[in-house]
């Protein structure tokens, strides 16, 4: 339905102009695939690799229209072809989820075994329940999914990030973390009413990967798309086990920990919570990296913009930077927002959100670049640091893309070994994914690009697509 409006509609062509300072780009060209919508760049493991530099990308895809397939596609090392973008033919790896968000690969730890491919499904309407599935035999022929999150018979719930594998009991088994999210669409104007939760579902003893609907614990309430299992120093010096938990609906961002000395999570009465910040935003995604290049972890988060006239005023999605404090548990958490004033073109705003996920573009001890998709806004974007001092927190923001619809989640790495950082950006409304090469600048030089493309002027959809599109 979304595609045919798109098709309908009269593009307009734009050329933008794209100029970096410091960072230097190219489009490698881009390869078709049906409504791409989340992309991962997982390093390959556990065969023999012609080199360190090997990677296998995934993706996944799927369509709002109510009887359509969706799919899950993984592309082998995806360095070999990658000058050739137009060359890369991904390989079906399962066809049997409703609304696949993220797919990636299960760690060898988890089960002595590599290649095993989870994939995070989608529950809303009217599609079928969400799930958390394994996938065993990547590359190669892949088994059949096992569907570890829960009964069919139980509460629907969407899953949109891969898990965290953290083993939460001690009995030497990692476990899945997740966060999801169950809500029901009411009619219109009646807003949905949404439920999150930090969930971990426990490996049984044998047979984990053949085993479905594993044993499930909840941490704690609030979380719904994502959370991210660290390890940070307490006051003394020593690490603990913690989950960021960014919150949409809650608007808040907390820190989630359990008092056990040895963090087992068993025990409901030792765990805690800490709020990092609850400024309003709607807060959507957490990554622990070095943003400033000063040595130091920090939190990279992105807030989405989306307009809440009941609260007269419209939030203002940001990409921001938290440095951690000493003690994670008590601390103040310094914010940092590196990029603002993001907001969803068009008149129907409802249910829509900007900016999407980021990723940093990092290649050697310079502070690095933050390639960014601007999700619903139909761009990409690089953020560029204005120097390379760690205490200078100023970025221009500049377009890397113009898309015709939704812009996915962005993926990159080194993945030729050539010492440049490819990029994959899911364009979900050109059915492709482009491709892009990153490379310092020359000293001094000030190099330029211009890249042409269109944006379509997207006609008002209903809520529930737009809901169900930007959540799938
Ligand atoms: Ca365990
Ligand atoms: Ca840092
Ligand atoms: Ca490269």
């Amino acid at each position: 339905m979304v595609r045919a409006l798109l098709y309908l509609l009269p593009f307009i062509a734009l050329s933008l102009p794209l100029h970096t300072s410091c960072v230097d780009y190219q489009e490698l060209g881009a390869f078709p695939v049906a409504f791409p919508a989340f992309s991962t760049l997982v390093r390959a493991e556990g065969r023999p690799l012609p080199s360190d530099h090997v990677y296998d990308l995934f993706l996944s895809s799927f369509s709002v229209a109510p009887d359509a397939t969706d799919h899950v596609w993984g592309v082998q090392d995806v360095g070999r072809t990658i000058n050739e973008p137009g060359e890369i033919q991904p390989t079906l790896i399962s066809d049997v989820f409703a609304w696949p968000n993220e797919v990636s690969i299960v760690p060898e730890t988890v089960f002595a075994e590599s290649g095993v491919v989870c994939v995070c499904s989608g529950r809303l309407p009217p599609k079928n329940n969400g799930s958390v599935a394994l996938i065993a035999g990547w590359p190669g022929n892949v088994g059949d999914a096992v569907l570890i999150s829960g009964t069919p018979q139980g509460q629907p719930w969407s899953y949109t990030r891969a898990p965290q594998w953290v083993d939460m009991n001690g009995d030497g088994r990692l476990d899945a973390v997740l966060a999801r999210l169950s809500f029901v669409l009411s009619p219109p104007p009646i807003p949905p009413t949404t439920q999150g939760e930090l969930v971990w579902f426990e490996q049984p003893v044998s047979s984990g990967l053949q085993t479905p609907n594993w044993a499930s614990h909840v941490v704690i309430q609030g979380p719904e798309f994502g959370s991210l299992a660290v390890r940070l120093t307490i006051t003394g010096g020593d690490e603990k086990q913690a989950f960021l938990c960014p919150e949409y609906f809650g608007r808040r961002f907390r820190i989630v920990w359990t008092e056990d000395s040895g963090d087992i999570w068993t025990d409901p009465t030792l765990i805690r919570t800490a709020t990092i910040d609850d400024d309003i935003e709607r807060y959507f995604d957490v990554q622990l990296t070095d943003v400033n290049g000063d040595g130091k972890d920090d939190l990279l988060v992105v807030t989405s913009s989306q307009l809440t006239s009941a609260m007269g005023r419209k939030p203002n999605g940001t990409v921001r930077v938290y440095e951690i404090p000493e003690d994670f548990r008590s601390g103040t958490w310094e914010r940092h927002v590196i990029a603002s004033g993001f907001s969803v073109p068009g008149s129907m705003t409802m249910g829509k959100g900007t900016p999407g996920s980021a990723v940093l573009l990092k290649r050697d001890s310079n502070k690095p670049t933050i390639l960014l998709s601007g999700d619903d806004d139909r761009h990409a974007y690089l953020l560029v640091p204005s120097t390379d001092d760690p205490a200078d927190w100023s970025y221009d923001k500049r377009p890397l893309l113009a898309s015709t619809g939704i812009v996915g989640g962005v993926s990159a790495a080194d993945i030729d070994g050539d010492g440049n950082i490819e990029a994959f950006i899911p364009a979900y409304g050109e059915d492709k994914v482009h491709v892009f090469r990153f490379a310092d600048a020359a000293n001094g030089s000030d190099v330029r690009m211009v890249n042409s493309g269109t944006v379509g002027l997207l006609s008002p959809v209903s809520v529930i697509v737009a809901w169900l599109v930007h959540y799938g």
